[in-house]
């Protein structure tokens, strides 16, 4: 496979109304992002992918784009853009988009014209259906923010079809007029420099509503290769597509490069593995770690060449990944920095969530109220009239919930974690005292630090970036163990999964005279005659 430059970039995501606020409005905003510039340079990161941040009503926080090819007034113009793409350029930065285009925003012109009436020139731009025979909604799909993907309109007596929310209708991906106005949109913003893109929920794209078919349909494939020669296919940059019903025979198909369709996609196995089959992440159960580790070393050994992966714990969907897999209370520094050398040292491309990199937690607002997250909300009605306590609801927002991964980033301990000087959107995390940016460099030992070192240890060893993986002590459900090799090294990686120490031998082809411990998350260097693993301890050997 021909090495590529987004194989050895480690991705940083921005989820800009959280990020920081430069003009005391209480949402974050691209000039913030600009003065924070410096910060990301010094974590060593290459890429940094930015929710989207296009006009918007904001109901799914700007997944329901109004106008793509102008930005939200809370988040600046197209000025502060081009200077964001200029200024992360002069620091080796690029900058990739959401691409949101699987549905628009009701307020999109597209479909304020596709309403109007049967015979408007945007009619067929969106998914309409008559009643049936009896009146009722086209059929039985269901939205994946809960009740029915398809939404009475009065004006002409048709349903319209919608995955996410109501205000979020599907676009007509068999109409080539909206295709093809997609691939001019697309290409407006790769002739201003940006590097790529990240594709919200691109499986979805080729649904078939009349088959009762959403995820992968049957023209997907053709689509994105379509996709590809008009738009960014003679360019060199990173594409990602968000797919959440990914298998590997299914990456290999949009990430082989003889395919020509993606570079990578984000797969969610490793993210579900704990949801309930009905209910999802509002029902969670606990985790079983030896499917975990099956899960991921599944992922790293069957792409083989013929695709490429991303490595992520965490976005803007999901919960803080070291409230999630480690311990937020006395172990979170040793077991957020053994959650990013267990991710890091694995063969892909990692993605770092804003605020992973000091270890932000999980937020426990008691109130629902508190809450801004739309599926959240969603859900809370639905699973209520489902029988679910109160109780039992708010203990899965907390485990689970969308706004987890949202509140403002803690920059220091001064009012509002520095993250501005009002009342910011969505409340900070109460600990912002003790956990924030400030401290996390002031100290040489903290979590930022970590992740600083595993950043540059990637540029350092193709062995990271290219080598093979395997599995070790398949059957242990306390260390995630790992080898990369090459021809010439061997990278050993251990993990101890818990809070207990747990007996440990390191193997016989480990000697002091042919290794060299490179990270490890406890100050004291583990010993060669090491007997025990520490809570949550990890550290890696080159051999
Ligand atoms: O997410 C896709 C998506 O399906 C998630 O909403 C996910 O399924 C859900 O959290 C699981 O319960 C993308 C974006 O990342 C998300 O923020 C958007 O809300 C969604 O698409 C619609 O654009
Ligand atoms: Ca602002």
């Amino acid at each position: 496979m021909e090495k590529k430059w987004w194989q050895s970039s480690v991705v940083y995501q921005i989820y800009p109304r959280s990020f920081k606020d430069s003009n005391n409005d209480g949402i974050g905003d691209i000039n913030g992002m600009i003065s924070k510039l410096d910060y990301l340079d010094d974590l060593g990161i290459d890429v940094i992918w930015l929710s989207p941040v296009y006009s918007s009503p904001m109901c799914d926080n700007g997944y329901d784009i109004s106008n793509y090819r102008d930005i939200a007034d809370e988040y600046g113009t197209m000025d502060d853009i081009d200077r964001l793409i200029q200024e992360a350029s002069k620091r080796n930065i690029k900058i990739i988009m959401d691409l949101v285009v699987n549905h628009t925003s009701d307020e999109h012109f597209w479909f304020k014209e596709s309403r109007k009436s049967k015979d408007n020139p945007y009619r067929d731009y969106y998914i309409w259906r008559d009643p049936t025979d009896d009146g009722l909604v086209p059929n039985d799909i269901d939205s994946i923010f809960s009740g029915p993907a398809w939404t009475f309109d009065e004006l002409t007596g048709q349903y319209y079809f919608h995955l996410f929310d109501r205000r979020q209708p599907d676009l007509n991906w068999e109409n080539k007029e909206v295709r093809d106005k997609i691939y001019d949109m697309m290409n407006f913003w790769l002739d201003k420099g940006v590097g790529g893109f990240r594709m919200d929920v691109i499986d979805l794209i080729a649904k078939e509503v009349d088959r009762k078919i959403t995820g992968n349909g049957p023209r997907l494939h053709t689509l994105l290769k379509e996709m590809n020669i008009a738009t960014f296919g003679d360019r060199d940059v990173l594409t990602v597509g968000e797919t959440w019903g990914a298998t590997p025979e299914i990456a290999k198909m949009y990430s082989d490069p003889k395919r020509n369709e993606l570079s990578m996609i984000f797969q969610f196995e490793h993210i579900t593995i704990d949801w309930d089959e009905v209910y999802g992440k509002f029902k969670p159960k606990p985790l079983d770690m030896l499917e975990f580790k099956k899960v991921i070393s599944k992922w790293q050994t069957e792409l083989t060449d013929e695709g490429w992966n991303s490595l992520f714990w965490s976005n803007h969907d999901l919960p803080r990944i070291v409230s999630k897999r480690g311990d937020e209370g006395l172990y979170r520094v040793e077991s957020a920095k053994m959650l990013a050398t267990l991710l890091h040292f694995l063969k892909g491309t990692p993605y770092i969530f804003q605020g992973e990199e000091i270890g932000m937690t999980n937020v426990k607002f008691d109130s629902l109220e508190d809450y801004d997250d739309i599926e959240t909300h969603n859900f809370y009605k639905k699973n209520i009239k489902d029988g679910f306590s109160h109780e039992d609801m708010m203990k899965a927002i907390w485990e689970n919930g969308r706004d987890n991964a949202r509140t403002p980033i803690q920059w220091d301990s001064t009012a509002n974690a520095g993250f501005s000087s009002t009342k910011p959107w969505l409340k900070v995390n109460p600990n912002y005292k003790t956990i924030n940016v400030e401290l996390a460099l002031e100290d040489d030992n903290s979590i930022f630090y970590h992740y600083k070192r595993l950043i540059a240890l990637r540029k350092e060893m193709d062995l990271i970036v290219y080598g093979d993986f395997q599995l070790l002590l398949e059957e242990d459900p306390s260390i995630f163990a790992y080898i990369r090799s090459d021809a010439e090294n061997k990278l050993l990686v251990v993990c101890n999964v818990t809070g207990n120490e747990i007996p440990f031998i390191l193997p016989d082809f480990i000697s002091p005279i042919n290794s060299r411990l490179i990270i490890t998350n406890y100050n004291d260097q583990p010993l060669k005659d090491i007997q025990n693993l520490r809570p949550y301890e990890s550290f890696a050997y080159l051999i």
